[in-house]
């Protein structure tokens, strides 16, 4: 028997700040599932993200179309293999435009939303990322996340500092939120994952992923 779901409205978090729940079908999640397998095994493997000073990341990370290292986006992954990233397919392409037309409305061009490289995160139940700011891409095109399998606290802050103001908001599987305009630049992180709370239907038995595009701005 499926879990009953009781969705909750799309809610507009802060400005161009959008949370759409349970806006993936589970057909669609389990069809990323499998796609993130396949990814995370090659040709650059999922990794735990060494960051400059020495601390490793909890998250394990795998790109497509660009490699993402702190602090810059190349398309060798030289902290890692040296090979080059698998491509951005086409589909996930389609994917951002659609979710960017659903969150946005008529708002946004969503046609000419053109994402060229996703990073997937995987969290265990320990898992967690710091408050941070995107800021390697050299766009202000919005970054269209998707989350599976288990729920985390999602902290979404404010442009200026790490702290508060913020808005704490949980996010579960199959849930998109859209980042663009005034929220782009805005800190943000996970505090906590919540283990068991995940649909093993998905096909991932634990843990959370995230997916997230994003336009890079470089060619
Ligand atoms: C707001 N990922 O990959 S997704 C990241 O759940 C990242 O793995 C978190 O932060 C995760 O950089 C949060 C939500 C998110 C992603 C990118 C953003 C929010 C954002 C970029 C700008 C503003
Ligand atoms: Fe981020």
């Amino acid at each position: 028997m499926g879990k009953i779901v009781i969705p909750l409205p799309m809610r507009e978090v802060a400005p161009g700040a959008v949370h759409v729940p349970g806006w993936l079908t589970l057909d669609e999640q389990r069809h990323l599932v499998q796609a993130c397998r396949e990814w995370a095994t090659g040709p650059v493997p999922i990794r735990h993200t060494v960051l400059p000073r020495g601390g490793v990341m909890s998250v394990q990370t795998v790109c497509l179309g660009w490699h993402w290292q702190p602090y810059r986006y190349t398309r060798l992954a030289h902290d890692v293999n040296g090979r080059q990233v698998a491509e951005f397919p086409a589909w996930l392409g389609e994917l951002g435009r659609r979710a960017l037309a659903d969150a946005y409305g008529q708002e946004h061009p969503a046609e000419a939303y053109e994402p060229d490289t996703a990073l997937i995160n995987f969290y265990d139940g320990q898992a967690k990322m710091g408050m941070h700011q995107d800021k390697d891409e050299k766009s202000d095109a919005p970054v269209v996340s998707l989350s599976i399998g288990d729920a985390c606290l999602f902290r979404f802050g404010n442009t200026e500092t790490r702290g508060r103001p913020y808005t704490d908001v949980r996010l579960a599987s199959g849930d998109l939120f859209v980042f663009g305009g005034p929220s782009r630049f805005a800190y943000h992180g996970v505090p906590k994952v919540y283990p068991g709370t995940g649909d093993p239907a998905t096909g991932l038995a634990s843990g959370r992923l995230n997916l997230t595009m994003r336009v890079t701005g470089l060619r």
